[in-house]
């Protein structure tokens, strides 16, 4: 059985390769007018294509007509409609995974999960692609018995159906959400090859709900009161404590996240939403919101979500996720394909505010140049930016950084240890290097490697 079904996807996967091809050579030809042929003329004789610096290999008559050809998939009808009622990806896709290292995350229920980012395109992350954290397993909550209470420091405690928050004004914005763990395992030197484990604990979605400050107005906060506590209903009850100032700005309370409901693995049915900060105050499955005169106590947060300085001294507060940027294009789970261009891809964000511009270093830091953005400009969202490299095929040290809109610097990773040094967990938003073995590099010709400037 299981046989059968390795040998359909095989035949499946040549057959959607030239289907691939085909569509490739039938677009080209629609949008530029025959330019592959052209090319193919100029190769032959004239001057003004140069093939060196081309990005596509040169199609000669005898592979057009090969690729060409009807093929299985020309010869038979697809699967119809109604088969997926819910549509999934194709098989071929079955490796574009969220992952987790067994060492790291020993226990489901206290687990994480991170986003394959190495996998994604522009700036939206999949549904079933988002990363997952829980401390206390993922409930399954029905939404007709789930409420949303307000109470404490305010004039009326109040009770939300699901119902009742859709009837208010609703927002839908894309951000960035990101652990500040994300990166740490780097802390003290470099640890693992991929930029799904360096940089995989975030995701940035469109979030669709209601302002917080909309709720928070409706019950009418008491002067006394200056901070909120938001609960979550899952078996970790997590809370963290937020300023008012904080909450009445842009947060809001999500119920649908990419156009369809949340996933219960992102708070399902509904989530506090913190643009730009970190990730563990967008508490999920939101059951309560207490407005208090001070913040918490003796939670988690004050042991755990703290940055250790060198000295022992915690920062107790750090809410905003700095500006931060990593290529993910090439990175280390891809290898060159051989010297000639490439478009080196990659994302930046900041917590702050909207990225300003991205410099691109092929030489390890010595000399920067501006990438550009194939993406929106966003607010406390992803950003895709491009730039375009002829590769030598020489040994190089490929390192992005970003500049936000308040003037904020992504700094080297020295730096950064020298100033924090590495006793500290979260916050690991230094840029990294991504050495460019050379093409003549005997086996390693071509691999991408993980290295700490
Ligand atoms: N209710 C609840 N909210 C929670 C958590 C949790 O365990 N329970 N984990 C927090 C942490 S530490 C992170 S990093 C993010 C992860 O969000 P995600 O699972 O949607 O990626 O949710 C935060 N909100
Ligand atoms: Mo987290």
């Amino acid at each position: 059985m299981t046989d059968k079904i390795e040998e359909k996807v095989a035949l499946q996967t040549e057959d959607s390769r030239n289907q691939g091809r085909r569509a490739f050579l039938k677009g080209s030809a629609a949008v530029a007018g025959g330019v592959m042929f052209t090319q193919a003329a100029n190769a032959t004789g004239s001057a003004g294509f140069d093939a060196k610096k081309a990005v596509a290999p040169y199609a000669g008559k005898a592979e057009l007509t090969d690729v060409l050809a009807d093929n299985a998939s020309r010869k038979t009808l697809g699967f119809g409609v109604r088969k997926y009622p819910y549509g999934m990806p194709s098989p071929f896709e079955k490796e574009v995974q969220r992952r987790t290292l067994e060492w790291l995350t020993p226990d489901s229920m206290a687990s994480i999960t991170m986003s394959p980012i190495h996998q994604l395109h522009g700036i939206i992350t999949p549904n079933g692609l988002h990363f997952e954290r829980f401390h206390g397993g993922v409930p399954t909550i029905n939404p007709d018995d789930h409420r949303l209470v307000i109470h404490g420091l305010v004039e009326r405690p109040l009770i939300f159906t699901m119902d009742d928050l859709k009837r208010f004004p609703s927002v839908s914005r894309i951000h960035f959400v990101e652990c500040p763990a994300n990166g740490a395992l780097e802390w003290k030197g470099i640890q693992l090859n991929s930029v799904q484990w360096t940089h995989g604990m975030m995701s940035c979605v469109e979030y669709t709900g209601v302002r917080l400050s909309d709720l928070l107005k409706e019950a009418g906060i008491k002067p006394e009161g200056k901070w909120i506590i938001p609960e979550g209903a899952d078996a970790s009850g997590m809370a963290r404590s937020l300023p008012l100032e904080l909450a009445m700005d842009d947060c809001f309370i999500a119920y649908a996240q990419n156009g369809e409901a949340l996933r219960r693995e992102q708070g399902y049915p509904i989530r506090l939403v913190v643009p730009g900060c970190e990730a563990n105050m967008w508490v999920k499955y939101l059951r309560r919101i207490m407005v208090h005169d001070v913040p918490m106590q003796h939670r988690e947060e004050t042991s755990k979500y703290t940055e250790l300085m060198p000295d022992g001294t915690a920062q107790r507060f750090s809410w905003y996720m700095e500006a931060n940027s990593v290529i993910t294009y090439p990175s280390p789970d891809f290898k060159m394909q051989g010297p000639g261009k490439y478009y080196v891809r990659g994302l930046a964000w900041s917590g702050r505010g909207k990225v300003a511009h991205v410099d691109i270093s092929i030489d390890g830091g010595r000399n920067w140049k501006e990438a550009h953005f194939t993406s929106p400009v966003l607010d406390k969202a992803w950003t895709r930016f491009e730039f375009e490299w002829d590769w030598d095929g020489s040994e190089a040290f490929l390192m992005s950084r970003v500049t936000d809109e308040t003037g904020y610097v992504q700094p080297p990773m020295p730096q950064m240890r020298n100033l924090e040094g590495t006793n500290n967990v979260y916050h690991r938003t230094a840029m990294v290097t991504w050495r460019i073995h050379a093409w003549e590099d005997g086996k390693n010709g071509g691999l991408v490697e993980n290295v700490q400037y």
